[in-house]
């Protein structure tokens, strides 16, 4: 792994043009930790001569509201002006070559294809690795990537960095939250960042058609405890009209499921939410006892152990199906 560390650096030192992507409709670890980087790489541009580029392969091309308050917008160029055959292209929080979108063929064409990510279910799409599943968030890798290409911790660099670690720690409540994480934590505000402005910007505010929203959604959860071998399933959608009611973007959908994870008589929680071209995306939250990002990745998504998701066209009944079988066996293993 310090081979491939040692790699890494030497690529991103010597390349004239670093092409940085994340995941299609980036969350706050995949779009924070590729801004964190750009900001590294910006900072010693200068001197290097080098030009970073940033996106992600989504049409149209929009940040996801909540990740507006991030500096580094100006940064990031639409997916149409990325260049066809990159030299050197880094992925962030992406485990596979599918969910970096329209970016996919410019990935496949890399030279260099350095891939940054904490999935386990990652597909090793690239020509280099820099890969750990016991890493809470990318964020925690492209910290150490930052500090091993020598460049000094920023407030620029820490937001996008902090944003990545609270998204997947769930604001240091999921058991992903180890001491490492919350020195990291320690590190990023000392630069200076707020913690309550970036959980606002993140969690605490929404129009005020998300409330008729978040109303209808939840009224018609339905509780299965027979579910996930027994130890219970709660569920419900988020459908376009559900968010059109209140004009609202699909992004808004996001924190139904940790509403619904409350629930004490399930042991997995899933949302389904249908995007504007209409299909539904999965997603799962496990407690620990049923491996969610088995089920996942037996559907044709992925995911980590207590939160995973895929994609599903076709009604929602029939992507709960799917899951509902792949969930039946999914107890216990790992364990
Ligand atoms: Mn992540």
């Amino acid at each position: 792994m310090a081979a491939e560390w040692a790699r890494a650096v030497r690529i991103l030192d010597s390349a004239p043009e670093i092409c940085l992507a994340c995941h299609i409709r980036p969350d706050g670890d995949a779009l924070g930790s590729m801004l964190a980087v750009a900001h590294a790489l910006r900072s010693r541009a200068g001197s290097a001569g080098q030009r970073v580029i940033a996106s992600f392969g989504d049409r149209p091309f929009k940040i996801p509201r909540i990740l507006r308050f991030l500096p580094g917008a100006e940064l990031l160029s639409p997916p149409e002006y990325y260049p066809e055959r990159p030299r050197v292209m880094v992925t962030f929080d992406a485990a596979s070559i599918d969910r970096l979108g329209l970016l996919e063929g410019n990935a496949a064409r890399a030279d260099e294809l350095i891939v940054l990510d904490h999935h386990a279910s990652n597909t090793r799409f690239g020509t280099l690795h820099l890969i750990d599943a016991g890493a809470a968030a990318t964020a925690v890798l492209a910290r150490d990537l930052i500090a091993a290409l020598g460049v000094a911790m920023t407030r620029d660099i820490a937001f996008g960095l902090y944003a990545g670690i609270v998204t997947d720690t769930g604001s240091f409540k999921y058991s992903s939250t180890s001491p490492l994480v919350h020195e990291m934590a320690a590190e990023l505000l000392r630069t200076g960042i707020e913690p309550g402005a970036v959980a606002l910007e993140l969690w605490d505010r929404a129009p005020f058609g998300y409330l008729g929203m978040l109303s209808s959604v939840l009224g018609r959860a339905v509780l299965e405890p027979g579910a996930a071998a027994g130890h219970g399933l709660v569920w419900t959608t988020v459908s376009r009209a559900d968010r059109a009611a209140g004009g609202l973007d699909f992004e808004v959908a996001e924190s139904v499921i940790d509403v619904l994870r409350r629930t004490d008589e399930a042991e997995v929680a899933v949302v389904l939410k249908e995007s504007d071209e209409g299909t539904w995306l999965v997603s799962s939250r496990s407690k620990g006892t049923v491996d969610v990002g088995r089920a996942c990745i037996r559907a044709g998504g992925g995911g980590h152990r207590m939160a995973a998701g895929f994609t599903a066209t076709g009604s929602a009944d029939e992507a709960m199906a799917r899951l509902r079988e792949h969930l039946a066996d999914g107890a216990d293993s790992g364990r």
